[in-house]
């Protein structure tokens, strides 16, 4: 069978979507030619000089290694002059990015997290970039945008996705019609269909979460995680640690194989008493794709796209994957509280 690109799946789709216009085809092969130059650069990140820290920080007070702010600066030029966006916000930028002005702008707004797993480049380990896209519901498209906008629920979002650099670079995406996945292949530069209308499992064998942090958790906290070691449990079956230490990946393994990934609150860091994971960079559009992939997402409580975002870069703590594993999760902190 002929494999179909990412291009025909798109234009499928918005033959498919009366409200589709070109501009959010346009949006997104953008951002597929912003993801191939990345790749470009994070396979060969091991030869050329690109590797190493700047010393900088960024808007979360990480460390900033020069390929998150390749990706950040290769985004940012490629989608500004799209003619498809009226803002943008990136994890490696406190503040909204507005589109110049002698750029034509368009309703939508781009949520990205250039290159989340960075500090695994050296080690070769498979790194991503994440990105979710709203609607503006600005009436004037042509003023500057601001927090307000920007700060959007996450089952908002009209899109999301994200593309892993690994052993080969793969594209996740889903607009509300089930979760579609692209391998590129690089003979040709084409994303060619390689996971179609992707359901994750039920119910997994692998529990995702960094266990060192274990005095760090508060008594429910730890019952949760107890739950995936415990032969008794009413799971019902014997689980897999597997943690990379990229998001990206472990999710994406979760997703295809099944499991959990857990980022819970944790009393390490008194400034971020709300865990690592960002909700809007990481934690919404990763939710939107477990869901469209018949999985879940919570912060242990709360569904993660029905969060009401405060700040830009506000953390959550984030468990997301199966469903039966999740509402597992779910339970144990309802009986806890
Ligand atoms: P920890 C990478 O730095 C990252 O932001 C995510 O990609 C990853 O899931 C998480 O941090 C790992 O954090 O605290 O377990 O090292």
């Amino acid at each position: 069978m002929h494999p179909i690109t990412v291009t025909e799946h798109l234009l499928l789709h918005q033959k498919k979507s009366p409200m589709a216009t070109g501009q959010f085809t346009s949006l997104l092969n953008e951002l597929i030619l912003s993801a191939k130059v990345i790749s470009r650069e994070v396979n060969k990140a091991g030869l050329g000089d690109i590797l190493g820290e700047t010393g900088e920080q960024n808007a979360s007070g990480d460390t900033v290694k020069r390929l998150d702010e390749f990706a950040h600066r290769i985004l940012v030029h490629r989608m500004e002059r799209a003619g498809v966006l009226c803002a943008m916000a990136s994890e490696e930028q406190a503040d909204v990015i507005q589109i110049p002005a002698k750029f034509p702008k368009g309703e939508y707004i781009l949520v990205m997290d250039p290159l989340d797993g960075s500090s695994n480049i050296e080690a070769n380990v498979s790194i991503g970039t994440i990105f979710s896209i709203y609607r503006s519901q600005a009436k004037d498209l042509d003023r500057d945008m601001d927090l307000s906008d920007l700060l959007q629920k996450g089952s908002e979002q009209v899109a999301a996705g994200y593309f892993i650099y690994g052993s080969s670079t793969v594209m996740v995406y889903t607009t509300g019609r089930g979760v579609h996945g692209f391998t590129l292949d690089p003979s040709v530069g084409e994303f060619l269909l390689s996971f179609s209308d992707v359901q994750t499992p039920d119910q997994g064998k692998i529990y995702s979460v960094n266990e060192a942090y274990w005095h760090y958790w508060d008594g429910t906290t730890q019952r949760v995680v107890s739950a995936f070691k415990d032969p008794n449990s009413d799971l019902g079956r014997l689980y897999s640690l597997r943690y990379i230490g990229s998001l990206v990946a472990d999710f994406h393994r979760n997703l295809l194989y099944g499991g959990v990934f857990m980022y819970p609150t944790d009393y390490r860091d008194p400034k971020n008493p709300k865990g690592k994971l960002r909700l809007l960079f990481e934690a919404a559009p990763l939710a939107k794709i477990a869901e469209e992939a018949g999985g879940m997402a919570t912060d242990g409580v709360n569904r993660i796209l029905d969060l009401d975002p405060r700040e830009l870069h506000q953390r959550t703590p984030l468990f997301i994957g199966s469903r039966r594993d999740v509402q597992k999760v779910k339970d144990i902190y309802e009986q806890g509280s």
